[in-house]
């Protein structure tokens, strides 16, 4: 072989073994431990798998690829289950049908009973369950658990467990930082992107199973025949995932597509439209999910165009869809322009009152705080509420507020922080988790949902670290009780490696770095304060923007005396629309745990924090904590170099670098401009800013991503 071809394999072999990131969780790499190594070898040596489905084929093609990447052998699969290492059946005759029932219809229990030889049983009452106990399966041994003796039962807590892709038809990704939408719908039907494929096995690997594929700012065009053949043929080809697909309806799609002159839901000609159309998808695709519908927000047309209610718009839809046994999920992410009232609590006030007004198979999907996806965000009143309507969780993968696709920034916390919130609706103990899953008021139909942060980047969502979110996100809607810190761990070990002390030092990095990202953009309930359109960076000062409710002057409020919205009685009364006992944690500015405390109080400069500062010396140095906490994780994973592979860590190490920067940035600016009211020195210790005022003020950004 010439010297050149030499090379040019070789060159092809080191990117083929590259980590890009392509593989996400599912790298499956040689077990290091050989004596873990030979135990795995011997409980796989030979598997039953029963069933002949599409999903049990996608389970054995995954044991497949798994097992030979993992313990290098092809794993030999037959149906005869008596003398199997591993034995993978539906409705085990292993297992007492007792334990089968608390499965349900998506669960799995993976368990070595005490007797037939120790082989280990994977079983379901279904093949779906099947699939995610296989997945679970080689979960336990990509991070090297023992399973000499296992007795696993699990079921999703949630039915509805979704992605939201804010995906255009033109492929670009309203707030998406990794690039272009991962749908080619020029190239479907007829082309089907092994990235399909891949997107399918590591959703559903995670226990996801149903995807909206198209932005909630809804083009009717995907409704057209055309179109939905192309979402007919990403439906087939995520069916054996378990994964069904959802669209997006625009309100008004009976006059734009349909040729009617009003799209008014109570108009006979506008539901029979809807009820062909909906007989039209079903006949293309027998198991679509449903539809989701943002109406009346944000311009977006809805019912209360023809001066009907959200309920009236939901329910026309939902009968229309009601006999294919679909459903609609109404987004309650609405706000007026023409209503003074803070927007804090326009949804409450158009959604309470329709309690029990929608049809069964509605679900209103509600944010996981009143304002938009910040940092943080008190949990939004609706939740505990509505007691007679399924409310269904919505939160942002995609980072749009939370350091789009710059930022490490490990979402999970953040997710938890709300799901573990007490609404106190039926007493102590009624947390978030508890009305979103369904328990609370015994809704069987119930779900969360993530907005997307997956483009067709080679790693799929821009920042490595962002993989760690929407694997947060599909295994809290799995089990909202799984900690932030197991499913780091599972995460670390799955992308990166077992090696403890790795583990151990990636943990803290992605535990710590919602709190650091809060603190250098909105702390002490800042919020809303970004730049206008693009959202990048800060804009504390943007005041002339059409709509009040979209100036960040409308949010912080800052002024001579202090900052602060006073959201309690002698303010907007938001705090009206929580539970006495929910509310009365925030109430009091004594007792307002201080993370909160500008959001719903308008605090005095020279108020004394806890910390015995004045509330403007505590905002310097929370800025500062946060840029120094950037600092801290740049340094902290420079010392990983020879445990990270190289590609990984350079990208990584360049996009910390760039996170101090902008880190910097929000500080320098924020405090600069809130200086301006407090007319107070930034303290002399900490690092003073770059640039003035006018500088920051200055800069332009009018390509940045996912506008
Ligand atoms: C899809 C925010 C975002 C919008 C988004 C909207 C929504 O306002 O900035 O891009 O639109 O939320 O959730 O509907």
């Amino acid at each position: 072989m010439r010297i050149f071809q030499l090379l040019t394999l070789l060159l092809f072999f080191s990117d083929v073994q590259a980590e890009d990131g392509y593989r996400l969780w599912l790298r499956y790499d040689r077990i290091s431990d050989k004596k873990l190594l030979a135990t795995y070898l011997q409980k796989t040596a030979s598997i039953s798998i029963t069933g002949h489905s599409t999903v049990i084929q996608v389970a054995r093609k995954e044991l497949e690829i798994g097992l030979k990447g993992l313990v290098g052998v092809k794993p030999k699969f037959s149906t005869q289950s008596a003398s199997a290492n591993l034995q993978i059946e539906k409705v085990s005759r292993l297992i007492p049908a007792a334990d089968l029932l608390q499965l349900g219809e998506e669960g799995f229990l993976i368990r070595t009973p005490h007797y037939s030889g120790n082989p280990i049983v994977i079983t379901a009452n279904s093949d779906r369950g099947l699939l995610y106990g296989v997945f679970h399966f080689l979960r336990l041994l990509q991070t090297q658990q023992s399973i000499a003796q296992l007795n696993i039962v699990s079921a999703p807590k949630m039915k509805l467990r979704l992605l939201n892709h804010w995906d255009n038809l033109d492929r670009t990704v309203e707030r998406g930082y990794a690039g272009f939408s991962i749908w080619n719908w020029h190239t479907l039907p007829d082309y089907i992107d092994q990235r399909y494929i891949d997107y399918a096995r590591a959703t559903a690997s995670i226990g996801i199973n149903g995807t909206v594929l198209t932005n909630v700012n809804a083009n009717a065009t995907v409704l057209t025949l055309p179109y939905l053949q192309k979402v007919k043929a990403l439906a087939d080809n995520f069916r054996p995932y378990g994964i069904k697909v959802y669209l997006t309806a625009r309100f008004s799609a009976p006059k734009e597509i349909g040729g009617l002159k009003t799209a008014d839901p109570l108009d006979s000609q506008v539901q029979d439209w809807w009820k062909k159309k909906l007989n039209e998808i079903y006949t293309l695709i027998p198991d679509f999910g449903g539809l989701l519908v943002k109406a009346n927000s944000e311009g977006q047309p809805g019912p209360q165009d023809y001066k009907r209610s959200h309920a009236d718009g939901a329910n026309m839809l939902a009968e229309a869809i009601a006999p294919h046994k679909g459903i609609v999920i109404w987004r309650a992410f609405v706000y007026s322009a023409e209503l003074p009232d803070d927007r804090h609590k326009q949804a409450f006030t158009e959604f309470v009152p329709l309690d029990g007004t929608f049809r069964s198979n509605v679900l209103v999907q509600v944010k996981n705080g009143a304002i938009d996806f910040m940092p943080r965000e008190p949990f939004h009143p609706l939740f505990g509420a509505m007691p007679k309507t399924p409310l269904m969780m919505e939160f942002q993968v995609t980072q749009e507020y939370l350091g789009q696709g710059t930022h490490l920034v490990y979402l999970a916390p953040l997710f938890k922080e709300c799901l573990d919130s007490d609404t106190y609706a039926k007493g102590k103990g009624t947390t978030v988790a508890k009305i979103v899953d369904g328990t609370a008021d015994q809704h069987e139909l119930n779900g969360l949902a993530g907005v997307a942060n997956i483009g067709n980047d080679i790693n799929w969502t821009g920042h490595p670290f962002g993989q760690a979110n929407w694997y947060a996100l599909g295994r809290l809607a799995w089990d909202h009780q799984l900690s932030a810190e197991t499913i780091a761990e599972e995460w670390i070990r799955q992308s990166f490696s077992n090696d403890a002390a790795l583990v151990k030092e990636l943990s803290q990095l992605m535990l710590s770095s919602r709190e650091s990202m809060v603190n250098y953009m909105n702390p002490i309930g800042l919020h809303h304060i970004m730049a206008t359109g693009h959202h990048y960076g800060p804009g504390p000062w943007v005041g002339n923007l059409n709509r009040p409710e979209w100036n960040p002057t409308y949010y912080h409020r800052a002024d001579s005396v202090g900052i602060g919205f006073n959201r309690t009685a002698t303010g907007s009364n938001a705090l009206s629309q929580y539970h006495p006992q929910a509310a009365a944690v925030w109430k009091d500015p004594v007792n307002c745990p201080e993370e909160y405390f500008l959001w719903f109080h308008h605090v005095s400069w020279n108020h004394k924090m806890k910390s015995g500062k004045t509330l403007w010396e505590e905002l310097c140095y929370r800025y500062n904590a946060g840029v120094d906490s950037v600092a801290m994780m740049r340094k902290n994973w420079n010392k990983l170099e020879k445990k990270i592979d190289e590609q990984r860590f350079d990208q990584v190490k360049q996009l910390l670098a760039l996170q101090h920067r902008e880190a910097k940035w929000w500080r320098d600016a924020c405090l600069l401009y809130f200086q301006t009211f407090s007319r107070q020195p930034i303290p002399a210790q900490y690092e003073q800013p770059a640039h003035t005022l006018d500088y920051y003020k200055s800069l332009r950004f009018p390509y940045a991503p996912g506008n």
